[in-house]
């Protein structure tokens, strides 16, 4: 989202006019044919964030409330559930930005995660005068919906944490994976990508912070391992040749590095200037979870800040390398091809 052109957001406004499907009666406003993209079509949601907990897999989105030509307007943080990728359960809100009493706006991108029987929620937030800049908040709970409360009082990353980064808004997106040893890391960035190890208590950063920053990483990491590989999945843009963020990867056979990058996975998602992967392996199957701006919601149409989350089947070669992904209207309502 760095460097994002008000004007061509402007632009985006006036020709997103996409008519909205019928609703049906499931609370998410979803379409007859279950699994077809997007997920949500009752609210706009973006940065999507998958978690499995045993038979259901949790979906946790920031809520994308613009109005008019606002870019984003993010207050609060939502989570939805399903059982067979197809039909979708609406729970309470998890969290307000709010509710982190250091931070002023900006219910960014998040990921929870389950360790020791609690549920932590990293999130990227605007910090207050304390600190200026973005920071990234933890919350924690005794269950996948929530209630989710600040499990600090202050911030896990401040800016000043990241001094040689070229902007004020590098330290968003945080995503975690624990390793097989039990360590947590934390990898997070825009434009600027860095990992860390978290201590055992979740709310501290253990070690140094490292910069591994892939080619073309614009924001939006995702840590996923699938057998022995480890994969860095991030929306990445090539600012001489795209317009808008694609999703790029890189593999590496530790959280320490070194990383390869492997090149583009996805195009960009339909009207969206961002795009952000989310991957989980749910059931026997993996997943990319992504967003881009197709829906419109009554006289509200999709825009650079009211966006809408999909799902798409992610399917591997015998390398390790994952096959591109088509963005599609059917998602997963489809058997799709291995
Ligand atoms: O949704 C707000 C920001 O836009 C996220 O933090 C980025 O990943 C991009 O999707």
């Amino acid at each position: 989202m760095a460097g994002m052109n008000l004007g061509y957001s402007l632009g985006l406004l006036a020709c997103l006019a996409v008519p909205l499907t019928a609703a049906a009666a499931d609370g998410i406003g979803h379409p007859a044919k279950q699994g077809e993209n997007p997920i949500v079509r009752d609210k706009f949601t973006a940065d999507p964030a998958p978690l499995v907990v045993g038979d259901t897999l949790y979906l946790y989105v920031g809520h994308d409330q613009a109005q008019g030509d606002e870019m984003f307007n993010m207050r609060e943080w939502l989570v939805y559930s399903t059982k067979d990728m197809k039909h979708w359960k609406a729970h309470a809100p998890i969290m307000r930005v709010a509710d982190f009493k250091w931070a002023k706006q900006d219910a960014w991108a998040s990921q929870a995660i389950r360790k020791n029987g609690k549920y932590w929620f990293y999130a990227a937030v605007e910090h207050d005068d304390a600190h200026p800049g973005k920071a990234i908040a933890v919350a924690v709970a005794d269950s996948p919906t929530g209630p989710f409360v600040d499990a600090k009082g202050s911030a896990l990353v401040t800016n000043e944490m990241t001094p040689k980064g070229t902007h004020s808004w590098e330290d968003i997106d945080p995503t975690v994976f624990t390793d097989e040893d039990g360590t947590t890391w934390i990898a997070w960035g825009n434009r600027q990508c860095y990992i860390a190890k978290l201590k055992p208590n979740m709310i501290e950063i253990d070690g140094p912070i490292t910069e591994i920053t892939p080619p073309h990483f614009e924001e939006g990491p995702w840590l996923h391992k699938r057998g022995k590989l480890y994969y860095l999945t991030y929306a990445s843009l090539d600012r001489t040749t795209q317009r808008d963020e694609h999703v790029s990867y890189a593999t590496a056979s530790s959280l320490a590095g070194p990383w390869t990058y492997r090149g583009l996975l996805t195009g960009p998602g339909k009207n969206s200037f961002t795009i952000h992967p989310g991957i989980a392996e749910f059931q026997g199957r993996w997943y990319i979870f992504l967003h881009n701006a197709s829906l419109a919601i009554g006289d509200q149409n999709g825009a650079v800040g009211r966006r809408s989350v999909t799902v798409e089947y992610l399917d591997y070669n015998a390398d390790g390398t994952m096959k591109p992904v088509i963005q599609t209207d059917d998602g997963v309502s489809v058997p799709g091809q291995r």
